[in-house]
């Protein structure tokens, strides 16, 4: 068990950038109660189970929405079945899912955090977290590992629906953006994470929103609940005029192209390849460069 205190609010510091550096410079993240109004985050709740129980994976007496899990189910981004690609194929072609993280009310305070236009990353993360299999839970990392591009990358997480202890949430190591680019494997095996590291986290109320430096380590929490299926979406962001990385413009986890997701879309819909009208500065994709 880890010690954790509750995040600061941070809703009074958005007029006042000075302010809000500080705070993120301090602690690495940014937490707004209520930033959303409920009623999207809602509806894509409620699309994203409804897409769960046409894949057969909750209870079937009960209300998609609740996000009860049929018993003896579970599935997982890291469990590579079948099950979870068809189901996260069809989570990715749901437009809501797109549309939500270019909310206002989200891009207007990053626009005063990088004091220039956003660039909205396509590549977006929905967490479907089902409970038990701890081995599972999402452990502390840094995003620049995954995403690189610039560091002055931003994630926004966002839990579809109110979430409690036992349902779990994102906990934030406490201004470990501060310790710069770790060495990844030593940061997911907890390795350089001492008892002294402060994790932030609270009860999330649907609406609630936190977004984190792309150095700041933050991990999952286990979800206890006995059926119940925890659900957040995470998506990036930075100034339209730092470098990044081309693999930041693909679908997630490369589970389909961009036209098969946008096939049941609108023709004229503006989201879609929204990014391919912005001069961006574009890098070889790094994991690739790796291989
Ligand atoms: O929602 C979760 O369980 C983990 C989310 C996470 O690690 C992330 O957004 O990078």
């Amino acid at each position: 068990m880890h010690s954790e205190t509750p995040f600061i609010d941070c809703t009074s510091l958005i007029e006042n950038r000075t302010l809000l550096l500080e705070h993120v410079h301090k602690n690495g993240y940014l937490y707004f109660p209520a930033l959303l109004p409920v009623d999207p985050v809602i509806r894509l709740r409620q699309q994203v189970f409804n897409v769960a129980n046409q894949h057969n994976l909750l209870e079937s007496d009960s209300d998609p929405i609740d996000g009860i899990r049929k018993e003896g189910v579970f599935i997982c981004e890291q469990d590579g079945t079948e099950t979870f690609r068809r189901f996260y194929i069809d989570v990715q072609k749901l437009r809501l899912f797109h549309a939500l993280p270019h909310h206002k009310r989200i891009i207007d305070i990053l626009e005063i955090l990088f004091d220039s236009a956003v660039f909205i990353h396509p590549r977006h993360i929905c967490h479907v977290i089902f409970p038990g299999e701890y081995q599972y839970t999402t452990p502390p990392h840094q995003d620049f590992h995954p995403v690189r591009g610039t560091q002055d990358t931003w994630t926004v997480w966002t839990p579809l629906g109110d979430c409690n202890t036992e349902l779990g949430g994102l906990a934030i190591a406490c201004g470990s953006n501060r310790s710069g680019f770790l060495n990844d494997n030593e940061v997911r095996s907890w390795k350089i994470l001492d008892d002294n590291t402060q994790w932030v986290w609270n009860p999330f109320k649907c609406g609630d929103v936190v977004m984190f430096h792309s150095l700041t380590i933050h991990r999952g929490r286990d979800n206890v609940t006995n059926n119940r299926i925890r659900l957040a979406t995470s998506a990036r962001y930075q100034s339209v005029n730092d470098p990044i990385d081309e693999d930041a413009l693909t679908v997630h986890l490369g589970c389909a192209r961009w036209e098969e997701l946008y096939d049941g879309w609108d023709t004229s819909d503006p989201l879609k390849y929204y990014w391919k009208a912005i001069d961006l500065n574009v890098q070889p994709a790094y994991h690739r460069r790796k291989k």
